[in-house]
């Protein structure tokens, strides 16, 4: 007969999947805080973040970045914890039933975890310490938290739900639940201190801000051209022509900014050359630099979007990088690769050519932010990020499309990627309510390479007209346009199109993102009040 004190029998359940999480808490917790003193990329969470980011198929990739845009790295955190939560609840409960299982399903998530870490690029296997300290110590946990649910069966509410185990001997004083919940939750504020700890100590660690703080940027040897006045577009609300540091889109693969100190930092140029070079950051310094203004662009930006920026840039030309390793005949790529393992396949010809490519040491009149790639990083007129703009780049290997391919073409992506014509509405907004009148319509268009020389602007089906073209500061950065509008009361389409330097018009074609970037003409939906 059950006693009348009967509890409902997903309670112990329900304790043993909260065993679980405290587990897991310490695992990552104490993997952070000895992880202070490894390489950032080591922590477990860090790890399997960018292993899974790895393996990302091309589309979601795509849908990540149109559905949460440049916060596709905080989504990725909450899906983590999301699915680290609910395999913690699992193993709680495993080893609640049979412990021998559930030593099992930690020691197997341990050893995914070594395995993504070790895995990484620039990652070695001293790096390991932290994820298998925080295993064992996750383990250690677990076994102190189920053995007070085993304990528990003793006590009368709860005797028929617990296994019976003859490991435990009768003799042994019964736990309370109070008992649990205090372990448990001395376990949780432990892990959270042992986190918060592991940051500071980390952050405490990292001079590389500092240092790049105090760093003082040589003049260039060739100054930027003047900007023209009359680059900004005339209508109010177009996105500023220059973008400032802070608001230029980011976009990359490291979830943990890698932290590179300039004096240690060193490129290799390698491959099908006469002769190997090494450049250190104070070989840049001393060199003959060149300041230019460039617009970068991301092959994942859908018809209208915003990952694109545009900066004035500081660096050394890579064709003078080039000039001394003196590239082989048959050469017709450089696979240029950052430290933590991302890398870009670049035409040969396209360094070599008159183009501001260049290895790039600062950004608006500073050095590099930390997340554009600090100390040095490619930037490449004309070409999409994901083939040229090699953040925290460390390597350079001259070689052959057939015989190398980049991080995103091994993925799905195109080997190469010339910027496609686009022109992009940016005021009034889509889905904006606007009054009947003078509207000013206006937004930005590039072309890299090539130039714009016409943007027409269509209402709903009538004639295409042509936009006023605000000052063209050079054919490598974007260029910005208005239109006056004289709207009449109802909804509205607005269509924009570019002409660029060629003569040719702005494909119709819709393309996606996937291989090569996307094409189409913008159609924005307007009410008219
Ligand atoms: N190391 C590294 N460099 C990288 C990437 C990356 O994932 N890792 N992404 C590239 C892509 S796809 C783009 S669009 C540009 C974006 O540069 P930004 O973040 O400075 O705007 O960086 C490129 N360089
Ligand atoms: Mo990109």
């Amino acid at each position: 007969m059950k006693q009348p004190t009967q509890q409902p029998a997903s309670r112990p359940t329900a304790l043993a999947a909260l065993a679980g999480v405290a587990a897991a808490a310490v695992v990552l917790s104490v993997a952070e805080l000895i992880g202070a003193f490894f390489t950032a990329r080591a922590t477990p969470v860090i790890a399997l973040g960018s292993t899974f980011i790895d393996f990302t198929p091309p589309w979601m990739k795509d849908f990540a970045i149109a559905t949460f845009g440049t916060n596709d790295k905080a989504a990725l955190f909450v899906g983590m914890g999301v699915t680290i939560l609910v395999l913690a609840c699992v193993l709680g409960v495993v080893a609640y039933r049979k412990w021998s299982l559930g030593v099992a399903g930690v020691l197997l998530m341990g050893a995914v975890i070594v395995a993504s870490v070790v895995t990484r690029a620039g990652v070695k296997p001293p790096d390991a310490i932290p994820s298998l300290a925080g295993t064992v110590a996750g383990l250690v946990v677990l076994r102190l938290l189920v053995r007070r649910l085993w304990r528990m069966r003793q006590w009368p509410e709860m005797a028929a739900d617990a296994p019976s185990r003859d490991s435990e001997r009768p003799e042994r004083p019964a736990a309370s639940r109070r008992d649990f919940f205090t372990a448990t939750g001395i376990t949780l504020a432990a892990s959270a201190l042992a986190a918060g700890g592991g940051r500071l100590l980390s952050a405490a660690r990292s001079n590389v801000a500092q240092a790049r703080e105090s760093l003082r940027l040589p003049a260039p040897a060739t100054a930027a051209p003047a900007v023209p006045a009359g680059v900004q577009s005339k209508a109010p609300g177009v996105t500023p022509w220059l973008t400032p540091n802070k608001d230029f889109y980011r976009i990359d693969t490291a979830l943990s900014v890698p932290e590179i100190n300039a004096r240690d930092w060193e490129l290799r140029v390698h491959g099908l050359v006469e002769q190997e070079v090494r450049l250190t950051f104070q070989d840049l310094l001393d060199a003959k630099l060149i300041e230019s203004h460039v617009s970068l662009t991301c092959v994942s930006n859908p018809v209208g979007g915003y990952l694109a920026g545009n900066a004035k840039w500081l660096g050394m030309p890579i064709r003078e990088v080039l000039k001394m390793a003196r590239p082989k005949d048959g050469a017709d790529m450089v696979l240029s690769t950052s430290i933590d393992g991302f890398s870009a396949s670049t035409p040969l010809e396209v360094l070599q050519d008159g183009r501001d490519a260049m290895l790039a040491i600062g950004m608006n009149g500073e050095p590099l932010p930390l997340e554009h790639g600090y100390p040095v990083r490619m930037v490449v007129p004309g070409l999409y990020g994901f083939v040229s703009a090699t953040k925290w780049v460390v390597d350079l290997e001259v070689t052959r499309f057939a015989d190398n391919k980049a991080y995103w073409t091994q993925r799905g992506w195109s080997e190469r990627g010339p910027i496609k014509t686009m022109a992009r509405v940016e005021v009034p907004r889509s889905f904006a309510r606007v009054p009947a009148g003078r509207v000013a319509i206006g937004g930005t268009a590039w072309a890299q390479t090539r130039g714009i020389t016409k943007v027409e602007v269509q209402i709903d089906n009538g004639p295409w007209t042509e936009a006023v073209l605000s000052a063209e500061a050079s054919v490598i950065t974007w260029r910005q346009w208005s239109f006056d509008w004289d709207a009449t009361p109802g909804p509205h389409y607005i269509k924009a199109r570019a002409t660029d330097g060629t003569g040719e018009l702005q494909t119709d074609k819709r393309a996606d993102p996937v291989p090569d970037g996307a094409s189409g003409w913008q159609s924005v939906m307007v009410t008219v009040e």
